[in-house]
């Protein structure tokens, strides 16, 4: 099963001080930057728009197109953003990609602004990883040092400046115009979209806004060539991407493959499902994206195979849970989360997050009746669509999903008076 994956990005991450400039220029590092500064920025452009990526943050957008949208007649200076203020629960990809090798995230960080023509570029990291801060400052440090960064870089006539910003630690800040309202120095709260960034971005602005999963792919791209690229994955979802196993699957961990790889095939990679158990329910990409069951573990992982079940490719954020865990449960954690989060700015969202909690709240504890459960769906029904970002409509994705596929284990509650897990210990319920 091994062939499966395709480890490119995190390739290296088991080399020797592998986030160090020397271990990663001694493994080639930093040549798709020198191949890429002989070639037009448009011609960059083209072949990442060949290459098929699409955006590796959760919506899936064609990376090349988002480039081309920039316009170049425009005399306003442009730039570009990573999107580094990982967060969505579940997801992890970003944060080791950075830790292992930041270097490869600064090579696609010039090669991507040099394609677009921008001059300054900000990495956002969110502000609790302190120790990824750190280590991307060093390694942006050290490609100053060694003229991959500033004026003139590598003789070319091209500057580029980098700056790495820490955020404040909330999870709206991964929501892109509420970025660019926190790098600006005020509250991170969305902005109206249109103007999209690419239009009025940073400092009103033409902007591109990336995952560091996004951007760090570039430099394999320009090196090995967008056929290469589109010779992994499927039709419309090419390429590779990194899955973020979590939960009770016996080896957790990150799984470099092809989109379009099966949950079955992840899971026969990390060992399988805890000893003795089974899988009950899971998410493809963090708990944003509509729950799967058991049923859907032959569902090929790629933009299209996911949306065709009802759920989306996300963050690839996979969480696994197995039989001996109360849906119920886990979904008012992650609802809890969401009102948490709420940034406050749209009365659906700020509002509604809280009836959210209450309604489930009162039914994880036994309290309600079944029209509690319809009650609970039209809360769904009065967020979703009617809130002012992405943060509201994922919300309710965990609840509606969950009374889908597990109607009777809320009724459950309701006739134990309690969640029935806590009577039966660590036993399954059914
Ligand atoms: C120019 C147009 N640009 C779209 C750009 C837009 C953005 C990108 C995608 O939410 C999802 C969300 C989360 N002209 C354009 C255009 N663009 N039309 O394309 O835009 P959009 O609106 O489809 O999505 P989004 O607002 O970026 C992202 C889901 O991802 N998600 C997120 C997880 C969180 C993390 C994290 O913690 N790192 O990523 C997980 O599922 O719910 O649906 O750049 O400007 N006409
Ligand atoms: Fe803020 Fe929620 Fe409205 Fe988004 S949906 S703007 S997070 S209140």
């Amino acid at each position: 099963m091994t062939d499966t994956l395709t480890p490119v990005l995190t390739d290296d991450w088991d080399a020797e001080r592998s986030w160090t400039l020397e271990t990663y220029e001694s493994r080639g590092g930093y040549g798709a930057l020198t191949k890429a500064l002989t070639m037009p920025p448009a011609d960059i452009i083209t072949a990442v728009k060949d290459s098929g990526l699409r955006g590796r943050g959760g919506a899936g957008f064609p990376t090349g197109m988002k480039w081309s949208f920039i316009p170049q007649d425009n005399p306003k200076p442009k730039y570009l953003v990573v999107n580094a203020d990982e967060s969505e629960p579940g997801t992890c990809k970003d944060i080791p990609l950075m830790m292992a090798t930041p270097h490869t995230l600064v090579e696609g960080v010039i090669i991507s602004s040099f394609a677009i023509r921008a001059n300054h570029a900000f990495i956002y990291i969110r502000g609790e990883v302190l120790h990824v801060i750190r280590r991307v400052q060093a390694a942006v440090a050290e490609a100053y040092a060694a003229g991959h960064l500033g004026k003139n870089i590598h003789g070319s006539g091209y500057d580029l400046d980098v700056v790495v910003h820490a955020g404040a630690g909330a999870y709206i800040c991964g929501e892109e115009t509420a970025l660019l309202e926190g790098l600006e120095g005020r509250r991170g709260q969305p902005r109206l979209r249109p103007p999209f960034p690419a239009v009025a971005g940073l400092y009103a602005s033409p902007t591109v806004i990336n995952n560091v999963e996004s951007i760090a792919s570039v430099p394999s791209i320009i090196a090995n060539g967008a056929s290469w690229f589109a010779s992994m994955g499927t039709e419309k979802s090419k390429g590779f991407g990194i899955f973020s196993l979590s939960g009770h699957v016996t080896t957790p961990g990150q799984y470099e493959a092809p989109l379009g790889i099966t949950l079955r095939e992840l899971i026969d990679l990390a060992g399988g499902i805890r000893h003795g158990h089974e899988l009950k329910f899971w998410t493809p990409g963090g708990s944003s994206t509509p729950l799967l069951t058991a049923e859907h573990l032959d569902v090929p992982l790629d933009f299209e195979g996911v949306a065709g079940v009802g759920s989306m490719l996300g963050t690839r954020a996979i969480q696994l849970f197995d039989e001996t865990t109360c849906v119920v449960r886990a979904v008012l954690r992650w609802t809890e989360f969401y009102k948490h989060e709420s940034c406050g700015k749209c009365t659906p969202c700020r509002e509604g997050t809280w009836w959210l909690v209450q309604t489930l709240a009162s039914l994880e504890r036994g309290q309600g009746t079944e029209a509690d459960l319809d009650l609970l769906l039209d809360q769904c029904d009065n967020i979703l669509g009617r809130s002012f970002c992405a943060l509201g409509d994922g919300a309710t994705s965990p609840i509606s999903s969950s009374i889908g596929y597990f109607r009777d284990e809320y009724l459950a509650h309701l006739t134990h008076g309690g969640c029935p897990f806590d009577a039966t210990a660590s036993t399954a319920w059914a």
